[in-house]
């Protein structure tokens, strides 16, 4: 097997260790990989902006410098890896995981920084469907005489890139929406009591998931019953904006928080136009029920316990309206699930939605 002519002659080559070969070289799949690595790092931090990772390979092809998208308003991954690599980058080769920006925004285009740099090859995973790029970045590229190769490992970039892609497109956040149960679908006992289900590791991963998100959300009910924080704690990480549906009392600990009473739609319309680019829905089970009656959820995360409630008396789960026959019930497709400390969290999409299998993405040989 070769890559561009010269024989693949790996060191090692796994998901987490890059394909180097012997004269020191890297090949595109490896440096995308290490791209996408970079962006995943900084995947908290950029919102509006996207997670963007960038490599530069020299014109022999060796790894000289990545770079990822700064805080908004700062330099975006091309430009941090273009800085770093400095002289060395002439000839050589920039790897994005996402199409270069070709407009003048908080920042001047990339495009330009990497005509200005004398790169010779740009590689990207995926387009950019910001209207202010779209392929424009590809085109202006092109007509600079650099080449550009489009696709690689674009599901993985796809899959990293889910709720800006989904922001851009749709003008409205990508809605996740997070439950805890008992592995018989419980969310509290009949005397209200719902502290804790699941273990300190996938609380832990809640604020992962609180972190990653620009706004959250709970109704008055759950504001009034636990008097929630909603704030990122155990990892590092912005505070999401706060969002109550319905009014919390003055002293509630979610203060300062948004009081929405208007209906959804017009919510995520608003929270679309601020750039939120993911929204977190916590909960209780009638906002929760809200969301989902109205085709409003994107990606479920469910975490559940090894633990039963029994009997019929405990909190359901989504407190939907049972279905009356077979043909009724609400299906969707799990993309992802994985053991959290003692818990499970589940990961499960609409049927109809365009979201993946993560197991696919994993290549083969890589661990589970
Ligand atoms: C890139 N690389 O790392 C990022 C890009 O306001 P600005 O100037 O920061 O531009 C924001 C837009 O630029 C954003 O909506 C998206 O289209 C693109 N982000 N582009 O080439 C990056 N973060
Ligand atoms: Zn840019």
């Amino acid at each position: 097997m070769t890559v561009e002519g010269r024989p693949l002659d790996p060191i090692v080559c796994d998901r987490f260790h890059p394909c180097v070969h012997r004269d020191g070289s890297m090949d595109h799949t490896t440096a995308m990989s290490m791209a996408i690595e970079a962006a995943c790092g900084v995947r908290r931090f950029t919102s509006p902006n996207p997670w963007v990772g960038a490599v530069v390979l020299s014109a022999q092809g060796d790894l000289i410098a990545t770079g990822a998208t700064e805080p908004a308003g700062g330099a975006h991954a091309e430009v941090v890896a273009l800085r770093s690599a400095g002289e060395e980058a002439r000839g050589g080769t920039i790897v994005a995981t996402l199409e270069p920006c070709s407009h003048h925004g908080r920042t001047p285009p990339c495009v330009d920084a990497i005509i200005a740099a004398g790169v010779a090859r740009v590689v990207v995973g995926i387009t950019d469907p910001d209207p202010r790029v779209a392929g424009t970045g590809l085109a202006a590229l092109r007509q600079a005489g650099i080449e550009v190769v489009e696709g690689v490992l674009a599901d993985r970039v796809t899959d990293q890139l889910t709720p800006y892609l989904h922001h851009r497109r749709t003008g409205r956040p990508y809605v996740v929406c997070k439950v805890a149960a008992s592995l018989d679908g419980g969310t509290a006992a009949p005397d209200g009591s719902s502290r804790w289900i699941t273990g300190p590791s996938a609380r832990t991963d809640v604020h992962r998931l609180r972190a990653e998100s620009d706004a959250i959300l709970v109704g008055a009910g759950t504001v009034r019953a636990d008097d929630p924080a909603l704030t990122v704690r155990h990892v590092e990480g912005r505070d999401p904006v706060r969002i109550v549906l319905g009014h919390a009392p003055p002293e509630a600990r979610v203060r300062p928080c948004t009081e929405w009473t208007e209906d959804l739609d017009a919510l995520l319309d608003r929270l679309g136009g601020q750039g939120v680019l993911q929204l977190l829905v916590e909960g209780g089970a009638t906002v929760v029920r809200s969301f989902h009656d109205a085709g409003l959820i994107d990606l479920y995360v469910i975490y559940l316990a090894p633990a039963f409630f029994g009997g019929a008396g405990a909190r359901p789960l989504l407190g939907l309206a049972t279905a009356a026959t077979i043909d009724d019930i609400w299906r969707g497709r799990f993309v992802g699930v994985e053991r959290v400390g003692d818990d499970l969290r589940i990961e499960l999409v609409p049927q109809t939605s365009p979201h993946r299998d993560k197991r696919r993405t994993q290549p083969t040989g890589a661990p589970p």
